[in-house]
Parts: C-alpha cells; structure tokens; sequence
C-alpha cells in the first residue's frame, strides 16, 4: 500500500501541455473538415484546454504558435488564462506560412529573409517573457526539394548564425527547445534532419539550447527510446511533442499506434530521473510533457483527454518496473528474465490504479465519460457553430 501511495504520488506529478492548435479545425493538405464548436479564437482555445485540465488535472498549461494565436495585449491573455485555470506555456514562432518562407527561414539564401525570420523568433522571446512562460519551441520547416539546389554546409552556417543571434537575446530563464524532423516539406534535405543534428546545433548554442522530441518525426522503425536515453544521458533532453503515427507525421492521439513505444520512451525517463549522476536527473525531472496533435476527423477535446489518458497510462505502467529485478536480470545477463520484467509491468492493468489517482486529485474517475456528461461539448457547438475559421491551418 505504501508503494502504491508513492506511483500514485507519481501518476499524479506528471504535468502535460495541451497545444492550442488541436483544439481549432484542422486536418490534411487534402481538406479540413469543419467542425461544429471548434476553438475559433485563442479564448475559446484556452476555454477548451482549461476544460481538459479540468477533467484530468495535469494539463494546466497551453503552448501557442504564433501568429495563429497573436493577441494584442498579452497581458490580457495572461489574465484570461490565469482566470480558466491555465496558463501560457511554450511559444512556438511559425517560420513556414510566410510567402518569403518557400525557400526556407532561418536557412534562406537570402539575408533579409533570414532577418525577417530572426526578428520573428526575437518576437517569440518577447511574447515568452510578457505571458510568463519559460520555454520556446522552435521548428524549422527549412530544407530542400532537389540535389544541387543548395549548398548544404552553406545552409548548415546560415541556420546556426541565425541561432546564436536568437540565443543571446534570450533571458537566462528561458529554454530554447530544438524540434527535428527527418522529412516534409523539404523532400530532398531537411535542415535540422535528427537528433544527433538538433543535440549539435544545442551544444553550439549553450546549456539553455536543449532538444526537442516529436514521436512523429522519425523514419519506420528507428528507436526513439534510445534517442531520449542518449539525450538524457547527455544532459540535453528538452522536451516532447507527443502524438502517434502510422506512416509519416500523423499527429494521431498519443498511443493510439504504439503504445509499447510510449511505454518505453517512459521506461527510460523513469530511469533517468533518478540516475546518479545528478546532470542526467535533473534533465529528465525538467523535461517539457507536451502534445503536438492535429485533428482530422476526430472530436478534439475528447481527442486531447484520450490522448492524456494514453500519456498516463503509459507512465503508470513504467512507474510499475521492478527496476531491482531488471538490474539482476541484466547484470546475469539473463536476457528473457530481464525483457519479462518490462513485459509483467507493460502488462498490468493500471485503469484502477488510475482511478485512485484521479480520485485523490479529485477529478472524475473517467474523464472521458464525465466530458459526455458535462454537455461542455454540445453547449460550444451551439455558442459557436461550423466555423470554417482561422485556426492557422491551410483551408481551415
Ligand atoms: C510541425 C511540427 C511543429 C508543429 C507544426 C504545426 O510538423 O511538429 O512542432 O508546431 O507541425
Ligand atoms: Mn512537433
Ligand atoms: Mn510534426
């Protein structure tokens, strides 16, 4: 019972952002499907996350991208926010909808496109401090379609110029998170390609440069938890975008596809925080919990709170690793006994485990059903009806 006291303790610590973006329509290159009550503002979008914190009571945080969600007066925003319950949590600037973008942003052959995308980033730093948030998120849709169409070490230069402008405008309490993504929209070269390129392009910067982990964004096969185990290890694991996919960057619920992945991404962050070395357990107790989803069919605030579920359910499990065990399996080089001791844990049923937890933080015991029950869905639908409008989506 005491051990259970202490994972639900656990279950209960962990903190996930919901992204702003995933409440507002959106959907594929092909068509977005409107839906009936889809966030249209940055208000209503934090009304919906203040809702899915309500229901869960781990997600009291939204990141934003700008400019799909620039406001005027920040500090108005933070106020709303602060008002729902929530707050504003990682910036994240848009360097790809810019028609001066199509070659590029931060690695454009041109200077003043590099600039435009520079000042752009310094806006973000600006907008970060004015909300109180300590993180900026940064993604770079820079590559290129064909061989030969541009220098690739030329690129490489131009890219980390620009960043360690932006790095030294940064306050000292601010973290600057590196997204990779192999593919899309360059088809030939992608700038910032891997982790091995973001953990680079960081180590130039400085320590308050650290990597960002989008599940989405590797080719078939590759094994992300050993990513996040030599990014933890070396002290430079930043932050995750979480989301499933099946073939390319799906942006699917969180689990939905592989969720024995996100059990083992969870195995290795549950290790390292509490590893001796001191530089990798912090790294790990300061890692940014985020989701990154885009909805195509599905309605996105029971999306989101599945998705939270999945996050939980995974970490619930992890937290259920006999780590004494494992150690003895693996230092007799028992190699059945030790992958037996991650399976019992991977296969324990954790939904009554969960239940308790949510009971002491008082929510409901199912967040899913108490969303149904509330009516909070069909009262936004009616206030705000099938808006084909403005969630910063192409045709949205
Ligand atoms: C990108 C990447 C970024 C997200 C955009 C909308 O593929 O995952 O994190 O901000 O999509
Ligand atoms: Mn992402
Ligand atoms: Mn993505």
């Amino acid at each position: 019972m005491a051990l259970e006291g202490r994972v639900i303790d656990r279950i209960n610590a962990l903190r996930v952002e919901t992204p702003s973006w995933g409440y507002g329509n959106s959907g594929t290159r092909f068509k977005v499907f409107a839906q009936p009550g889809a966030a249209r503002t940055i208000e209503e979008k934090l009304s919906d996350a203040a809702m899915v914190n309500r229901l869960t009571g781990i997600c009291p945080s939204v990141a934003i991208h700008i400019p799909w969600d620039r406001v005027d007066d920040w500090d108005r925003l933070r106020e709303f926010a602060a008002a729902q319950g929530v707050s504003i949590g990682a910036i994240n600037p848009n360097l790809f909808q810019d028609d001066e973008y199509m070659l590029g942003s931060l690695g454009h052959p041109s200077a003043a496109t590099r600039r435009q995308a520079v000042n752009h980033v310094l806006e973000c730093i600006d907008i970060a401090t004015k909300v109180g948030s300590s993180l900026v998120s940064l993604w770079l849709a820079d590559g290129t379609n064909y061989p030969g169409q541009d220098d690739l070490r030329a690129r490489r230069r131009r890219v980390l110029e620009c960043l360690r402008e932006i790095y030294s405008a940064m306050p000292a309490d601010l973290r600057l998170l590196v997204e990779y993504k192999f593919f899309e929209p360059g088809f030939y070269s992608t700038d910032l390609p891997d982790w091995g390129t973001a953990f680079a392009i960081c180590i130039e910067l400085g320590p308050q440069a650290e990597v960002l982990v989008d599940t989405g964004h590797h080719a078939h096969g590759v094994n992300v938890e050993q990513i996040v185990a030599q990014l933890l290890d070396v002290g430079r694991l930043g932050g995750f975008h979480f989301n499933a996919r099946k073939y390319a960057d799906d942006d699917l619920i969180v689990g939905s596809t592989n969720p024995f992945e996100l059990f083992l991404i969870f195995n290795e962050l549950l290790a390292a925080e509490d590893d001796a070395d001191g530089t990798v357990a912090r790294c790990a107790r300061n890692v940014a919990y985020m989701i990154d989803q885009s909805h195509n069919i599905e309605p996105k605030i029971e999306a989101m709170i599945q998705s939270v579920v999945n996050i939980q359910t995974a970490h619930a499990k992890a937290l259920l690793i006999d780590r004494n065990r494992l150690h003895d399996g693996q230092r007799r080089g028992d190699v059945l006994a030790a992958n037996r001791v991650l399976l019992e844990a991977y296969e324990t049923d954790v939904r009554p485990l969960l239940q308790e937890a949510r009971k002491r933080l008082g929510v409901d015991v199912d967040p899913i059903v108490a969303l149904g029950a509330s009516g909070y869905s069909e009262r936004v639908a009616r206030e705000r009806g099938k808006a084909a409008a403005a969630s910063g989506y192409p045709g949205a």
